[in-house]
């Protein structure tokens, strides 16, 4: 088993001992890292013990350890996959050649913005559930909720660790600039859109868990196959974390909707909200509004940006090393859904520039994959309501389709059927209003709130009604 060493100020499995430079460095960042978490980080429950799991090995079998701590304690590290010995660059035009293990000079601005981009993001949504514990539906959500909250904060270490020890002085400062930027912030926001809405409650949590964190997923698969090697080590193991939480909001969106059903049968109608429910169509408001801002932070259909990071060898393709093909597509086609005046039509388009939309399938597929479960969970209850994942030109604002209006089955739309309709397709004030209605705290053992089921089993073996807080 690949063992981190805990001896350490900053637990790691990359000898930062033997690299006094990059260890003066990381020391000096920690303590501004720890005065943004308290300032920034879960609110009110900084003193409380919480039963986290902790990263101890970077080895599938056995790589965590689960106890109680209070999260300023958290031991945030840096933990590189293991080397593949002889690995090679996959694609791009240096197909074949050694992978890189220094920054190669003629990539590094573009390399730089693109670490910086993704260790945005971990902050950013930390910044965001701030509130949530003071609300949250159970003891067991509560503690799901900050196991993510602080694996993000070690993905932002992870993206630091690669801008301090790679990008000398530069380095320092983004690493510094990504301590600056707030979520929501109008002169320092955040740099993806999705990451300045707010999460102001835990049916927003629970379908930023799905759709955004999936997002994560989706990137870091495609960063993890770089050429430049500690960035693809990085972004692997930074994917054993990212599971749980899309397991988590698979699950509590998955959880609500079961509620939901229950509350449906039990008294006989839809309008479960005053049996202290969400209806199926306020949850489907929050699918619209989740899904396209995560739709969003894939960039536009055809992008050069995109091509660009492919032939240098930068960013691959989801699962880029199983796709049987040539791997550098320059004579490939995709077929690429775009906006032709007031029609949508599916075009080939060069591959290479097409790669944004190519990542974009492979998440609505995996999204699709979710959809099918909650739906399945509506039929069991013998409910003739499906969700539905709304079509990927609805309230975009980022590629050709931010141009037009789109409805959720797809039309191109007149302005004015928009403002008629988009009460029907995105969360209303009123939504807002009594979803934030339900949001009181629930902190007792084993108790769950009105409107979301308890889950089926507890953590690590644990039972349901375990102390995963302890608030006393
Ligand atoms: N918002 O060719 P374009 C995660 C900018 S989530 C604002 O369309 P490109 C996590 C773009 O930067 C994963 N701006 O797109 C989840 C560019 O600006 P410049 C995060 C946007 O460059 C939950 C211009 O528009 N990781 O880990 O091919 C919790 C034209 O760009 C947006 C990454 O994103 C937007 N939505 O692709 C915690 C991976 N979209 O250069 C964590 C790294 C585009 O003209 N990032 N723009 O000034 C990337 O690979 C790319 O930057 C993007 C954009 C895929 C985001």
């Amino acid at each position: 088993m690949a063992g981190i060493d805990y001896t350490e100020r900053i637990p790691n499995n990359v000898n930062l001992s033997e690299d006094r430079r990059l260890q003066r460095a990381l020391e000096e960042w920690q303590p501004r890292f720890l005065e943004w978490w308290k300032d920034m980080g879960p609110d009110g429950f900084q003193a409380k013990e919480a039963y986290l799991r902790t990263a101890v090995s970077v080895d599938v079998q056995g790589w965590a350890k689960f106890d109680y701590l209070r999260m300023p304690e958290y031991r945030w590290g840096i933990f590189l996959a293991e080397p593949e010995p002889g690995r090679v660059i996959g694609f791009g035009d240096h197909k074949g050649k050694p992978a890189w293990q220094d920054v190669p000079g003629e990539y590094r601005g573009v390399l730089r913005r693109l670490i910086v981009t993704q260790g945005d993001t971990e902050p950013a949504s930390v910044e965001q559930q701030r509130h949530l514990g003071r609300t949250c539906p159970s003891l067991y959500d509560l503690r799901n909720l900050f196991q993510v909250n602080v694996e993000e904060g070690r993905h932002l270490w992870a993206m630091v660790y690669l801008l301090d020890a790679h990008f000398a002085r530069d380095g320092r400062e983004e690493s510094e600039a990504l301590l600056q930027r707030r979520s929501g912030d109008r002169d320092k926001p955040r740099i993806l859109g999705a990451f300045n809405e707010r999460t102001p409650d835990w049916l927003s949590y629970y379908m930023f868990c799905f759709f955004t964190d999936r997002d994560g997923k989706y990137q870091l698969a495609s960063l993890a196959e770089s050429g430049f090697d500690p960035l693809s080590r990085t972004c692997r193991f930074m994917l054993t974390e990212e599971a749980h939480h899309m397991f988590v909001g698979e699950t509590g969106v998955g959880r609500i909707v079961q509620r939901t059903c229950e509350l449906m049968r039990e008294h006989k109608t839809d309008d479960v909200r005053k049996f202290g429910g969400i209806d199926l169509a306020t949850i489907q408001r929050y699918i619209n509004f989740h899904c396209s801002v995560s739709l969003d932070l894939f960039g536009s259909e055809v992008s050069t940006n995109a091509a660009n990071f492919y032939t240098m060898g930068l960013k691959g393709r989801f699962e880029e090393t199983k796709k049987p093909d040539d791997h550098q597509l320059k004579e490939a086609t995709y077929p690429v859904v775009e906006l032709d005046g007031d029609r949508i039509t599916t075009r080939e388009e060069p591959a290479l520039v097409s790669l944004n939309e190519r990542l974009r399938d492979d998440y609505v597929a995996d999204c699709v994959r979710g959809l099918t479960r909650w739906n399945e969970t509506i039929k069991r209850h013998g409910i003739d309501v499906e969700l539905a994942l709304p079509h990927r030109g609805f309230h975009r604002a980022i590629g050709s389709f931010a141009e037009a209006k789109v409805s959720p089955d797809g039309r191109v739309i007149s302005e004015a059927e928009w403002d008629a309709r988009r009460r029907d397709w995105l969360p209303t004030e009123e939504d807002q209003v009594f979803v934030q209605s339900l949001m009181q705290p629930v902190v007792e053992p084993g108790k769950f709130a009105s409107w979301i089921a308890p889950p089926p089993r507890g953590i690590n073996g644990k039972p349901v009604d375990f102390e995963y807080v302890r608030l006393g």
